[in-house]
């Protein structure tokens, strides 16, 4: 999955892509380069983000998934609004990928329900502007998988099926980037595996690496994080995730293509 952030602040790329041109052409190389979906925000959710408004973000991603869905594209809108949601499918946009899990927009499970569109749920502990307050967790595995099986349970109360479910642990929210949080997360990506549905990870350019590669106590900048989020990709691959949410897609279809090899044995090469 590479990301499109149609955003002036994404702590990532941060305006790189906010004109709707230059947002399609980025999109445009990322399926060139082998992603298998494309991923459009138009809400940056670094930490201490302000929130836009669901009209604000229309305009950003609307023409970006309409023309990159006619272009023959797979679209996924990323948003917590479940208007955006709404005219992204109504645009192209075939899943819907919400950092909240549903909690943000009372509305947006109701819809996911009646439209029966894939939908990502990631665990979510509270808006950006925060979420760093709440990274306290007694077994940050056992937690975070609880939390999302409670939230799983509720959706499909509510009316959504099943197997219209993505789990995502939700690496950099809520979680300590200085600490063991999205470390042990991704150590025991099985333990999400075993509530059945396909696990999404979203670790590309994100602090905790920055901090691991930091020198002298000064964080590696995100635009010097491709190398270390391929490895990660490498091995969440490895370990069965069903998808990687990415920046530096080249190198990360490469990082996914070794660990498809290596898990495979070599009938997997026609012999
Ligand atoms: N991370 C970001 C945005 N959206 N969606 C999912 N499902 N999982 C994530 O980890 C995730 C996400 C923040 O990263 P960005 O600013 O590079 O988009």
């Amino acid at each position: 999955m590479g990301v499109v952030n149609v955003t002036p602040d994404s702590f990532s790329d941060g305006g790189q892509w906010f004109d709707a041109d230059a947002a399609i052409k980025h999109g445009l190389e990322l399926v060139a380069a082998g992603a298998d979906i494309v991923d459009v925000g138009g809400e940056s959710t670094r930490p201490g983000a302000v929130r836009v408004d669901a009209q604000e973000e229309l305009r950003r991603v609307l023409p970006v998934i309409g023309e990159l869905a006619a272009s023959g594209a797979v679209v996924s809108v990323d948003t917590m609004h479940a208007d955006v949601a709404r005219q992204a499918a109504d645009a192209g946009a075939v899943l819907v990928n919400d950092v909240s899990g549903g909690l943000a927009d009372p509305t947006m499970v109701p819809f996911i329900a009646a439209s029966g569109l894939p939908f990502v749920v990631m665990h979510w502990r509270g808006h950006s502007a925060d979420m760093q307050k709440r990274a306290t967790y007694d077994d940050v595995v056992v937690d975070v998988r609880a939390e999302l099986s409670a939230r799983v349970a509720a959706i499909v109360g509510a009316g959504v099926g099943f197997d219209q479910l993505v789990l995502d642990p939700g690496l950099g929210f809520a979680k300590s980037p200085d600490g063991d949080d999205n470390w042990a997360l991704l150590r025991h990506l099985g333990a999400l595996m075993e509530l059945d549905r396909p696990v999404l990870i979203g670790a590309s350019r994100k602090a905790f690496l920055g901090r691991l590669l930091a020198v002298d106590g000064v964080p590696r900048p995100p635009a010097e994080r491709d190398r270390a989020s391929s490895a990660v990709t490498a091995l969440a691959a490895a370990a069965g995730a069903w998808a990687v949410r990415v920046h530096d897609v080249v190198a990360d279809v490469d990082a996914v293509r070794v660990a498809a090899r290596w898990s495979a044995g070599p009938w997997s090469n026609g012999r």
